[in-house]
């Protein structure tokens, strides 16, 4: 299993590249992949910018129909990264679904962002507790992991951080995810329906921040 983080594919200068070439380019890189190598499976884990400018395959939903338009399409899957669908301006719990439905989510790399800037990598959960909470509960709901998928942690230390502090990135993120977990399994999913039934949202949005706040209600 080969994860192609498309970095480069893209383009700083609009006019510089045609982006139907682009991504017929891309579409056949990836079928000479699948033809050296009978075995080998193909992630493609989208990103919208940065380093480059106007990626060809900014989301999963595009890196999908690029699975779609190969010679083998069942060799071919997603990896959604947090920070990279924060970075397109969506939810990366949606992402995950939108993968997991299709039954593409072969692997996640989770970590966190602050909005639309440079790549950051931050520990998972530390900028949006909720967003987090969301991506570990469609994991979970879903079983993810029960066929061999994978759940990563592509977080970096911060700048100017000691070296006996060097993990503690990778620790907490760790953490975060387990006691996100452990938030999942006390979801009250009747007092949801219940919810939704009544259109309470507001109800439904306060039960959620009572639960990661820890306070019993
Ligand atoms: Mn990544």
């Amino acid at each position: 299993m080969i994860v192609l983080w498309l970095a480069r594919e893209g383009t700083l200068c609009a006019e510089s590249k045609s982006p139907v070439e682009a991504t017929n380019q891309l579409i056949d890189a990836i079928n000479q992949m699948l033809t050296y190598d009978p075995k080998v499976r193909i992630v493609i884990e989208p990103k919208p910018n940065e380093p480059i400018d106007r990626s060809i395959c900014g989301t999963i939903g595009h890196a999908l129909a690029i699975g779609s338009a190969t010679i083998d399409p069942s060799r071919v899957g997603g990896n959604v990264e947090s920070a990279h669908a924060v970075l397109a301006g969506l939810d990366p719990s949606h992402e995950m679904g939108f993968a997991l439905a299709g039954g593409k989510l072969w692997t996640v790399h989770l970590n966190d962002q602050n909005s639309i800037r440079f790549d950051q990598d931050k520990s998972f959960g530390v900028e949006n507790l909720r967003q987090a909470f969301n991506q570990v509960k469609v994991l979970v709901e879903n079983n993810y992991g029960a066929n061999g998928e994978y759940v990563g942690l592509d977080v970096k230390a911060m700048r100017t951080t000691g070296d006996a502090d060097g993990y503690k990135h990778l620790e907490n993120s760790l953490a975060i995810v387990k006691a996100l977990e452990a938030k999942v399994t006390k979801f009250n999913y009747a007092y949801q329906r219940k919810c939704v039934e009544n259109r309470d949202y507001e109800g439904l949005e306060m039960y959620v921040l009572k639960l990661l706040m820890g306070i019993d209600s």
